[in-house]
């Protein structure tokens, strides 16, 4: 039995570890206030997820893939730049919606998955892991399950140069890697396999 718990332990660190990656203005300024401001006014938010500590954190709206166009063609605009279309499946979009430097996300981790961030508006602090990333409109990161949080930031005014806001919407994307990649390994091994596979189709 032991064994089987350490051995699944292994493949699990394998396949989940993923190294943060930030790209500031990934979008340019226009797009990225343009998204903000139909987001900020055609969402119909929700109280957000409620912290035991806190309270009410921040506004917010779950989305599947194939709701709202403009969130689907910004992210489709991503995971194309970033050559990750066929690495990665969607499993679920949460928009979160800061009015202002009070409004918060409390730490938290989302196990086994990748998340991709576009961040618009004001510029706030995600924390990933022990490292802080001041996220400006237009910039993208990814990171995998690392403990994660926004936190308040009360003095916030307007910290965006480029635009006039204390507000921030970020939309969270949660994604798993695909289970068939088109980029196989070719090593002696699997090339057999692969052979041993295509003689039984032909029986
Ligand atoms: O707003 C952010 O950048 C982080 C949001 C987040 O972690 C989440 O929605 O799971
Ligand atoms: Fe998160």
């Amino acid at each position: 039995m032991e064994s089987t718990t350490s051995y699944q332990g292994r493949i699990h660190n394998k396949t989940t570890r993923v190294a943060t990656q930030y790209y500031p203005s990934f979008f340019d300024q226009k797009k990225a206030t343009d998204t903000y401001v139909y987001l900020r006014d055609a969402i119909p938010w929700e109280q957000g997820v409620k912290s035991r500590k806190t309270g009410f954190t921040r506004l917010a709206k779950p989305l599947d893939p194939g709701d709202n166009k403009v969130v689907d063609d910004i992210l489709t605009e991503a995971l194309t730049k970033l050559n990750l279309v066929d690495k990665y499946d969607i499993l679920g979009i949460y928009l979160n919606y800061y009015q202002d430097g009070t409004h918060h996300t409390p730490a938290h981790s989302h196990q086994g998955m990748t998340q991709l961030i576009v961040s618009l508006g004001a510029i706030r602090t995600l924390r990933v892991g022990n490292k802080n990333y001041f996220l400006g409109n237009g910039d993208v990161i990814i990171f995998g399950s690392s403990t994660h949080s926004v936190p308040p930031e009360p003095s916030l005014l307007n910290t965006s140069p480029q635009f006039d806001t204390t507000g921030r919407i970020s939309i969270a994307t949660f994604m798993k890697p695909t289970t068939f990649s088109p980029i196989i390994e070719l090593t002696d091994e699997n090339l057999l396999e692969l052979v041993k596979q295509i003689s039984l189709m032909d029986k």
